[in-house]
């Protein structure tokens, strides 16, 4: 077999299909899996005939690679990743590099990129999007760690990644944790997006009593134009399914329970850990865990009173088909916007915060292959974000192009949101994207009443408008407390985040 510096552990589906994209584009790997029988059974089926070899102990393994080596790790998250870390170890010399290419927490890469620190040998954290089909003919490919091991990478990352008309979809992420951190952050955003197009599909559904075969139509014509993006396309495909069996469309036989791997999960956590308002993610993982409560819906429907569900919307008239289908175009883009500018707005603090170094236009760019948030939109984000420093928008909502066009799209996207309001079809990510974007244009909120509020109970204090400074107010005149006898068995007083706390600040009491 040809000399390679490349080796892949963990040949399960992602594994093998990376293997063999490597492979055909002239890269010769070597393979070891923890159960060998799936080695071997990977050399003698797909990998037949190709650059790939393999071996059943990682000695061997090691053996069949030049220095420096470049050994991509792709086994379950988590405690796997270190096991198969520790096993590699011992063998690795000078300048190798571990690649881990899972889905792995980003606290969990930071620590690793710790641990390698001053060993002479390299960590880098790389998150792969594109599933199974992206692994082997084109991931997005979001590598984080030493730049030194990414420049010795690249070269092959560039062939195996997505290609789009500016460049292969890989580019160097930052430091340690970026790499899964924005491979966290992508799965969120997609959590937003399908989470934006189901709720669109059901306010179709029923508002207009739309048969799926007529929604794919929809969904298709719309793929032609903004929309137009790999989960628009496939939104169009899973609805236009007939199910051979029942000569149904399959969607309406699949069971209302979406599952989550987690990935959403950890960018609601980090974001609320980091205080970045992110309402549409947030609202897309919750949906995920109420769909969840399938039997517990069930029961509720019987109880619980909403207008009718049954699609006679539609055949009262009550809304013009075609005026309502494109002002649901025009509230799906606008929602899609406002999701990416809180997912962009929450790169952009996180690589403040830990040191990440973010191109966000980079960042655009190479999610326009590849991934599965690939869409037309990419395009103009990345413009955005390409401007000088100085020009840079704060938020995407505020690039003169983004805000042009929700300026015209927001009376649709109101109609839209007021059509579900009215039918009782729950749209928690169209509203949270609405509210995200009334919430942030809001000159004026009403923390002032929430702050009131709070010094009021707990003397937290408050600033004003018209003066400098922090202030508490007696607002109200208090019965001087009467004296009680004191009772020996009274608990320690418990205390909330927002009790009074020891005032710290300048304070004048009024
Ligand atoms: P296996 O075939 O031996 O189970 C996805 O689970 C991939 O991760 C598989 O290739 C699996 O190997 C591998 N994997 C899971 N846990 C592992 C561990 N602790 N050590 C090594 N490989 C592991």
């Amino acid at each position: 077999m040809a000399e390679t510096n490349y080796g892949l552990v963990g040949l399960a589906v992602m594994g093998a299909n990376l293997t063999l994209n490597f492979a055909h584009h002239g890269i010769p790997m070597a393979v070891y899996n923890r159960t060998s029988s799936v080695t071997e059974k990977f050399l003698a089926g797909e990998a037949q005939g190709k650059p790939i070899t393999g071996a059943d102990n990682v000695r061997d393994f090691i053996g069949l690679m030049q220095r420096p080596r470049r050994i991509i790790i792709l086994v379950k998250a988590g405690p796997a990743v270190d096991a198969v870390i520790n096993e590699l170890r011992p063998f690795l010399e000078e300048g190798d590099v571990i690649i881990d290419g899972g889905n792995s927490f980003f606290q969990d890469t930071i620590r690793r990129d710790r641990e390698f620190q001053g060993t002479g040998l390299y960590f880098v954290g790389m998150g792969v999007s594109g599933g199974e089909e992206g692994a082997r003919y084109g991931p997005s490919l979001m590598p984080g760690g030493p730049r030194e091991a990414y420049d010795l990478l690249e070269p092959a990352l560039s062939k195996v990644a997505a290609q789009v008309a500016d460049g292969p979809c890989v580019t160097y992420i930052g430091p340690h944790g970026a790499g899964h951190y924005v491979k966290t952050v992508h799965n969120g955003i997609e959590y937003g997006d399908i989470q934006l197009i189901a709720e669109t599909y059901n306010i179709m559904k029923h508002a207009l009593g739309l048969s799926a075969p007529e929604m794919s139509e929809i969904f298709a014509r719309w793929n032609e134009g903004r929309l137009n993006s790999f989960l628009v396309e496939i939104a169009s495909t899973v609805l236009g399914f007939i199910d051979a069996d029942t000569d149904k469309p399959l969607v309406d036989l699949i069971l209302d329970e979406a599952e989550q791997k987690g990935t959403g999960r950890w960018t609601s956590q980090n974001a609320i850990e980091l205080g970045v308002p992110i309402p549409t993610i947030d609202a897309a993982v919750w949906s995920r865990g109420i769909s969840a409560l399938k039997e517990e819906r069930v029961h509720a429907s019987s109880i619980l009173q909403g207008p009718r569900l049954d699609g006679s919307a539609n055949g009262s008239g009550r809304y013009d088909r075609e005026h309502l289908i494109n002002a649901l175009e025009s509230a799906l883009y606008a929602a899609k916007v406002s999701s990416y500018a809180q997912g962009f707005a929450l790169l952009r603090i996180a690589s403040d915060t830990y040191g990440f170094e973010l191109n966000l236009s980079e960042l655009a760019r190479i999610w326009k292959g590849g991934c599965i948030i690939r869409a037309e939109l990419l395009n103009t984000i990345q413009q955005a974000f390409e401007q000088d420093p100085s020009d840079r928008p704060m938020n995407l909502l505020l690039a003169p192009h983004f805000a042009q066009e929700i300026n015209n799209l927001q009376s649709d996207w109101r109609y839209v949101t007021g059509v579900a309001r009215e039918l009782g079809v729950p749209t928690p990510a169209m509203n949270a994207s609405l509210d995200y974007y009334d919430s942030y244009r809001a000159e004026r909120l009403p923390a002032n009443l929430v702050q009131g509020l709070r010094d009021l109970f707990g003397a937290h204090t408050y600033r004003r408008v018209d003066k400098e400074g922090y202030f508490h107010t007696q607002w109200e005149a208090r019965p001087e407390p009467e004296l009680v006898e004191a009772v020996p068995t009274v608990p320690p007083a418990v205390t909330g985040e927002d009790d009074p706390v020891e005032q710290t600040t300048e304070t004048s009491r009024t």
